[in-house]
């Protein structure tokens, strides 16, 4: 029996265009060879390019034009002459935090014939997740610019992080649900309470608490900077890594350059709830230096869309886009940014050919 899913596309700017495209072609060729599922495109033109004819990253009911679908399929935001956060604020977090994707899931894969900065990678069969959460923290968007100031004291700035228990609370339980289908049953809880002793030190106390409700789970709690020195020395004592917005964000990044190149990166902007739509999409940006070219990687976004196969119901279907990535990989086929010569295209086509 075939099911048929209503997606959403937006590759918004740069880069994103080129592998959200790519993404669509290789699910079309999965969905040709192996018809038990069927997609339905709905394509958005939101982004910068929106955003300089009306003044605004998606129109004001394009949450409501996406509600019905059962995901989003995005690509990357953000282009030169309108300020980055104008851009992310307008679409990417509008989308994740307007429909409540509270958990951000960003596996860490490495990959057959991608040369990684460890050295041996592949044979330590290296493979982590990183658990953002998505909803508040440092992106709670609270704070202000004043431009009064006393004399000559200059602007000042205030961001303010917002931690909420019922907020921690179910990232934590998410992270160790997680934790309970993998292999290495362990959470490891990064943290900066040592610094931050209001909302580092509630999300620490959360952590202690929902870990008495998985003893079957191992645990540790990581200040970000010692996490950070542990993704580089001591990657094979990581399974699921629960981290606060921001951290969470730095470290992913951190951990797909290890595994050879942000383009690598995928992920998935979950609602666990199912109440509204799940975004999948790579972790890089739209990247303009090499926008247009035809070289940018595609792999961020096919994994993103194995993930959404995932969420959808069809695991087997994702397994085998991803067993044909690591063969594309594995063959050779890789784009500039992970030791190769070869396009977006060629790489798309290796996918396939695999499949
Ligand atoms: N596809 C991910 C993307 O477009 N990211 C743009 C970006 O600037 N993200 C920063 C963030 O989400 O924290």
């Amino acid at each position: 029996m075939t099911s048929t899913y209503k997606i959403a596309a937006i590759p918004a700017d740069g880069v994103g265009t080129e592998v959200v495209d790519a993404g669509k072609r290789v699910l079309a060729a999965l969905q040709e060879r192996h018809p038990t599922f069927a997609l339905e495109w709905h394509d958005f033109d939101w982004g910068t390019g929106y955003y300089e004819q009306h003044g605004r990253m998606m129109p004001e009911d394009g949450l409501e034009q996406l509600r019905g679908m059962d995901a989003i399929y995005f690509g990357a935001v953000g282009w030169p002459g309108v300020p980055d956060h104008v851009t992310l604020w307008g679409l990417r977090l509008a989308i994740c935090q307007g429909f409540d994707q509270w958990a951000n899931v960003r596996p860490v894969t490495f990959h057959p014939g991608v040369p990684s900065p460890i050295v041996d990678a592949h044979e330590r069969e290296l493979d982590w997740v990183v658990v953002r959460e998505n909803s508040e923290g440092e992106y709670s968007g609270f704070g202000g610019r004043n431009f009064g100031g006393r004399e000559g004291s200059g602007e000042v700035a205030v961001q303010s992080a917002v931690f909420t228990e019922a907020g921690t609370e179910r990232i934590m339980r998410f992270a160790f649900d997680l934790a309970r289908t993998r292999d290495r049953k362990k959470v490891s809880c990064v943290t900066k309470s040592n610094a931050q002793q209001y909302g580092m030190v509630l999300w620490d106390d959360v952590f202690a608490r929902v870990a008495q409700d998985y003893p079957d789970v191992e645990t540790e709690k990581v200040l970000v900077d010692a996490m950070a020195a542990k993704f580089v020395l001591r990657p094979e004592d990581l399974s699921v890594v629960v981290a606060t917005n921001l951290h969470a964000d730095i470290l992913s990044d951190l951990g797909s350059a290890m595994a050879g190149s942000l383009g690598l990166a995928s992920s998935a902007n979950l609602n666990p709830e199912r109440r509204t739509p799940s975004m999948f999409e790579p972790v890089h940006g739209s990247a303009p230096d090499i926008a247009g070219q035809g070289i940018a990687n595609p792999i961020g976004a096919v994994l993103s869309a194995a993930l959404m196969l995932d969420h959808l119901g069809h695991p087997e279907e994702a397994t085998r886009l991803r067993e044909a990535v690591d063969k594309a990989t594995g063959a050779g086929v890789r784009t500039r940014d992970v030791g190769g010569a070869a396009t977006t295209e060629e790489v798309v086509e290796a996918i396939v050919a695999g499949l």
